[in-house]
This record gives C-alpha cells, sequence and structure tokens, in this order.
C-alpha cells in the first residue's frame, strides 16, 4: 500500500462530538469537566440532536450553548442515528483533531486530558480507548456481552492482523482531514467499528490508552443486544477494500 498524506502536523484545537438523546446532568458534567481539565485545546463542542432527543436534554444543551456562546454549538441531526450523528458533526468540525465520545460518561471525561497529550506527542495517529489492556476494564458490563466483546476482539485483532485490543469503543481522537476524506456507511453504532477499521487499512498509526468504562446512571442505552451481530458486517467489508474504497476522492498519482 501507498503511504499515507500527512492529515495533521500539530495538534492545534479539537473539536468535541457530544451526541445527545436523553442526558441531562451527564451531559452538563462532560461539558464542566473537560472546560476545566483542557479547555484551552478545545475549539467547539459539537452537541448533536436529534428528534427523539427529550426535551430535558434539548433544554440541557441549550443552556449550555448559552453559558458557553464561543465553545458550545448544537447541530439539529440530519443522517440518522448515532453514525449518522457522528456523521453530521465531522461535516462540521474546524478543529485540527475530532474526539468521540459519548454524553452518558461511559466515556470517561476526565481522560479526555490524556487524549489530547497523546494527540499533542503524535498528530497524525488516531489515539483510541481500550478496555481491555492494563488499566482499562469495565464496571457494570453484562457477562454475556463482556465474553461477546472479547471474542469479537480476537477474532478481528488476527482478521486484521493487529495487536490493538479494543477496536469496538467509540472514544477515540482522529485527525479531522482523515474523518473528512474516507467514505462513511454505516449510520447505527457499527460506526464505531468503522471509524476504526477504516483508518487501519489505509495504514494509518493507532495508539491505545487505557480506560475504564463505567455503566451510565442516568438514561438509557439506544444500541439493542441483537443489533451488536450488525458489527460483523462492516468489518469483514471492510478487511477486503482496497484504499480507492475507503477513500472519497482518488489519490492523486505521483
Ligand atoms: N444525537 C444522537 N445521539 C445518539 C443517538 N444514538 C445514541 N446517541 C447518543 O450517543 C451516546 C452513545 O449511545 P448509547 O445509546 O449510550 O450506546 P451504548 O453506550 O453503545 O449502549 C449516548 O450519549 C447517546 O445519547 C442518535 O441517534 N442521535
Ligand atoms: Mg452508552
Amino acid at each position: 500500500m501507498d503511504a499515507n498524506p500527512s492529515y495533521a502536523e500539530r495538534l492545534t484545537s479539537v473539536s468535541v462530538f457530544l451526541p445527545v438523546m436523553d442526558e441531562t446532568e451527564s451531559l452538563v458534567k462532560t461539558v464542566e469537566i473537560i472546560h476545566a481539565d483542557c479547555g484551552d485545546a478545545i475549539r467547539e463542542f459539537l452537541v448533536v440532536v436529534c428528534q427523539k432527543t427529550t426535551p430535558g436534554a434539548r433544554a440541557t444543551a441549550a443552556a449550555l450553548a448559552a453559558r458557553f456562546p464561543d465553545q458550545v454549538k448544537i447541530i439539529e441531526q440530519q443522517r440518522p442515528f448515532l453514525g449518522g450523528a457522528t456523521q453530521d458533526a465531522f461535516d462540521r468540525a474546524t478543529g485540527s483533531h475530532f474526539l468521540m465520545m459519548a454524553s452518558d460518561l461511559e466515556t470517561p471525561p476526565d481522560r479526555v486530558q490524556a487524549y489530547v497529550a497523546q494527540g499533542r506527542a503524535h498528530p497524525n495517529a488516531i489515539i483510541t480507548g481500550s478496555r481491555w489492556i492494563k488499566g482499562g476494564g469495565f464496571e457494570g458490563y453484562s457477562k454475556l456481552k463482556w465474553f461477546l466483546n472479547f471474542m469479537f476482539q480476537k477474532s478481528f485483532s488476527l482478521m486484521y492482523w493487529t495487536s490493538l485490543s479494543d477496536m469496538t469503543y467509540g472514544f477515540r481522537l482522529i485527525p479531522t482531514k482523515l474523518v473528512q476524506a474516507i467514505r462513511w456507511e454505516e449510520v447505527r453504532h457499527p460506526f464505531l467499528f468503522e471509524t476504526l477499521v477504516k483508518p487501519l487499512r489505509l495504514g494509518v498509526e493507532v495508539i491505545e490508552i487505557p480506560i475504564t468504562w463505567r455503566a451510565r446512571t442516568e438514561g438509557v442505552s439506544n444500541n439493542p443486544f441483537l443489533r451488536n451481530f450488525a458489527y460483523f458486517r462492516i468489518g469483514l467489508k471492510t478487511r477486503f477494500y482496497a484504499r480507492g474504497r475507503i477513500l472519497k476522492q482518488p489519490e492523486q498519482g505521483p
């Protein structure tokens, strides 16, 4: 495969993606913690709401936008589901890097400063959270999901011949130009996996940092259990894609 162009020479600013369905206190806490820990590095918080977002969550987002008018931007989602919400935010991001996370505290905001530090040291890489390496973990995850997740990670790390331990956790920092160059397909949760396997196929460096996942206490998941099996499709397809099918624009010849 050809060498990749550089997607970011430096980390200058971060666009933080916050999708919202039913989060209120969790959303406020997320923004407050990131703002206090590494506010200088944050260009914007892209708060994405959709038709199903509860009135309480919408009011909370509006109050945050009033409190942090220069940073909090509210986006009305056009494409469907979580993957669609992320893609809508990709189109609007102006920071050098894009931070994918959630607003339900299952992507702990007090770890964002670690992403920023790693991103500064490795601006052209993806920094991704791992629940499977030393220092990371699961709290309140179902035993069955834990086992299936482990098997899934092992199968795909073999298939992609990579030592990565967690390819499905949607807590990751990616150069914005990279996410804007890729042709995305999934609109539901498997999109979280797509944002890892497509860059991997392009040969982008991926660095893991340990994160402990803790089950949310506010609101409910929007990903029913059986939908987890849909993750296979994008993983299998992408494994055999050539570069030209992953990128939006064909690359210029030498
Ligand atoms: N705007 C928007 N946010 C969503 C959508 N689906 C999920 N989210 C949010 O994305 C985050 C992750 O989703 P969640 O349902 O917790 O999935 P899980 O953690 O994989 O079970 C949460 O903060 C949700 O509120 C969606 O269709 N639109
Ligand atoms: Mg969640």
